[in-house]
């Protein structure tokens, strides 16, 4: 009998949702970077288990939100633990033992999502991430703690960087997948489109080289993806910033950033295509591009949440 269900990942922003939902899929099908609200809309990667196929859907980052974006990826977040069979809340261990203020904003997140959890009346797994960078003793306190809320029904201490603990996780939530014919074939890992992934890829480029100049202000469309007779595809991409000024940071001296931006994405597209990519990418300035319609549709994002 086979069994196949919904495991949703969710967490505040930053806390390893999608290392983790990488790590249980085993190939990357969502991206990760140091930078936090990375993942914007719910990404669904496929875990096998014996006989269970686990759909993971990895969500973006629970916080408190101020633009119309924010309010869109928060709302997604929660839908995809509504519509779930088990719902992971994993919780950035140095996060909650540390006092910087990225870490005093963490616990607030996480104290509005135990405060959502309790209101739908659901019961979670919780999941303590990234134990590999914290000390053993500290960490009893902390599940203890987190698990006298009530809103969970068990503990996992994990690393999703280094696996540790992930295996318990997933032979877990196998147990917890309902009877049904599995969704997806067997050796089907990701089910982004192609041009949406590609423009991930990128987007997970610039974060990586430009984190520090660039707040979470840069969007990527694939505008064109076309098979080529030579067996390749070339693919036409343009990055959305939002003010002149972040222009020249994209570009770099001479171009020198977009270019290794490009190099980069493309020899990920290059692996994940399994042939020859020809990679072209344009910088636009576009004020307006996240109170665009057309680009919440693109991801699923709901534009009135
Ligand atoms: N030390 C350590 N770092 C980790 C671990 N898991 C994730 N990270 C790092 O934490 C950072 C954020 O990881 P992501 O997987 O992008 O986090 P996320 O929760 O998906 O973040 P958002 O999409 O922004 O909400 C990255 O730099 C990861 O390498 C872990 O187990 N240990
Ligand atoms: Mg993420």
């Amino acid at each position: 009998m086979t069994h196949a269900g919904f495991a949703a990942v969710i967490g505040a922003p930053n806390a390893g949702k999608s290392t983790l939902t990488n790590r249980l899929v085993g190939a990357k099908v969502s991206i990760v970077t140091q930078k936090v609200q990375t993942t914007r809309f719910p990404v669904r990667g496929v875990a096998m288990h014996g006989e269970a196929q686990i759909v993971l859907v990895d969500t973006p980052g629970i916080f408190q939100p101020r633009r119309r974006l924010d309010r869109a990826m928060v709302r997604a977040a929660w839908g995809g633990a509504d519509d779930a069979d088990a719902i992971v809340h994993l919780v950035d261990a140095a996060a909650q033992l540390h006092d910087a203020p990225a870490d005093r904003k963490a616990q607030a997140d996480v104290e509005t999502i135990v405060a959502g959890l309790k209101a739908s009346g659901k019961l979670a797994i919780l999941a303590i991430n990234k134990i590999d960078g914290v000390k053993r003793d500290q960490l009893l306190a902390l599940s203890q703690g987190l698990f006298e809320t009530g809103v969970y029904s068990e503990v996992f201490l994990i690393s999703a960087k280094n696996g540790s603990g992930v295996d318990d996780l997933k032979a877990r939530l196998a147990a917890l997948m309902p009877e049904n014919p599995w969704f997806y074939p067997a050796d089907q890992t990701a089910d982004l489109p192609a041009r949406l992934l590609a423009a991930e890829i990128t987007r997970e480029k610039i974060y990586l080289r430009v984190h520090e100049e660039l707040p979470y202000s840069a969007a990527v469309e694939t505008t064109a993806f076309q098979e080529r007779k030579d067996g390749g595809v070339r693919i036409e991409q343009t990055i959305y910033v939002e003010r002149e000024s972040q222009r020249p940071i994209v570009l770099g001296k001479g171009g020198q950033t977009l270019k290794w931006i490009g190099q980069k994405a493309r020899e990920e597209l290059v692996e994940l295509f399994d042939r020859p990519v020809h990679l072209f990418l344009h910088v636009k300035v576009d004020e307006r591009w996240a109170d665009k319609r057309e680009f919440y549709g693109n991801v699923g994002l709901d534009f009135e949440a």
